[in-house]
């Protein structure tokens, strides 16, 4: 009858931890402030940390003293992306103030780290327009069909197509060991959206997940893309072309590359559509035929909130720009 004073303790353990837990959480709101600066308006707890992304699962909270340099880097990001809409490259210099900004609220970067990083906000920004350009092509194809959301009528082409999604375990699974790939940037939901096209039907898939982890740079990477982008959450998406039973990767394709791999290239191709989608690299890139990591044991997706919406009202689910 020893395991009955073990179970009492167990219990007692989870019931303190609970109580605590709440106890914080409530102290929290009752400090939360709100400071408005330059239009954007930031909530404040304690008077310390700044919620600089608290819309979905993922957080970001950084230093209320470090709240000006958030500001002037989320500014300059939007200078780089205009910038780089209308005149197709960016100011070096800019890029340089940018790396500069990020190492003040992260760490300081040696110079193949800051090189990594250059390339990673480069690749974005012409992704960014690369992805701008197939969504425009879509929609010149478009006749405007639009699909009611409710899930009591998903359409006969989403039913029959709907992925399941192969992700590795050290993606998902907390292993505070494994720095700085500690996971926990499991799928988060799938958003679907059909365009009616010359060709046929074509749906889109956004694949949202909690995060995604760069092997050596992840603190600097996470604050570029919290600054662009508004939020933490990596979406990344696909589209079926259906009446070929085709999948399209524009920019999201992975090709050989595997998990860990530390420069990926965002790649375009079309592969035939298996229903599976597997997820090959640290940043999400995937292909339908080949899994890249035969060797990482797997979390089979199968179940997952689906949600009605196209690329930009997933971005806005996530993101507190919108
Ligand atoms: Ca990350
Ligand atoms: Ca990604």
């Amino acid at each position: 009858m020893r395991w009955k004073p073990l179970v009492a303790i167990l219990l007692g353990l989870l019931i303190v931890s609970e109580t605590s837990g709440k106890s914080t959480e409530e102290k929290d709101d009752r400090q939360v402030a709100y400071i408005v600066i330059d239009g954007e308006i930031f909530k404040v707890y304690n008077n310390t940390k700044v919620a600089l992304d608290d819309e979905g699962p993922s957080k970001y909270y950084a230093n209320i003293r470090e709240l000006p340099i958030h500001i002037a880097g989320m500014r300059l990001c939007e200078k780089i992306s205009k910038d780089y809409a209308e005149r197709g490259y960016v100011s070096q210099d800019d890029i340089d103030i940018l790396i500069k900004l990020i190492e003040g609220v992260t760490k300081e970067l040696s110079t193949a780290e800051r090189q990594m990083l250059k390339k990673l906000i480069l690749d974005d920004l012409d992704r960014n327009f690369q992805i701008e350009r197939v969504r425009r092509q879509l929609i010149s194809q478009n006749s405007t069909l639009e699909i009611t959301s409710q899930s009591s009528s998903l359409p006969r082409e989403v039913l029959e197509t709907l992925p399941k999604i192969y992700q590795p375990w050290i993606d998902i699974l907390y292993n505070p060991n494994s720095v700085p790939i500690q996971g926990l940037n499991p799928l988060v939901s799938v958003w679907w959206y059909v365009y009616q096209t010359s060709s046929g039907k074509v749906i889109e898939y956004n694949l949202v997940f909690a995060d995604e982890d760069h092997p050596l740079i992840d603190g600097a990477y996470d604050v570029y893309r919290l600054w662009k982008y508004g939020r933490i959450e990596d979406i990344e998406y696909f589209l079926v072309l259906y009446s070929e039973n085709t999948a399209k990767f524009p920019d999201s394709y992975s090709k050989d590359q595997n998990f860990l791999v530390i420069k990926p290239e965002h790649l375009t191709s079309n592969e035939q559509y298996s229903g599976k989608i597997y997820i090959n690299t640290w940043n999400h890139m995937m292909s339908s035929q080949k899994d890249t990591n035969p060797y990482l044991p797997k979390k089979i997706w199968t179940s997952y909130p689906l949600i009605h919406g196209n690329r930009n009202d997933a971005h806005c689910y996530y993101s507190s720009q919108c």
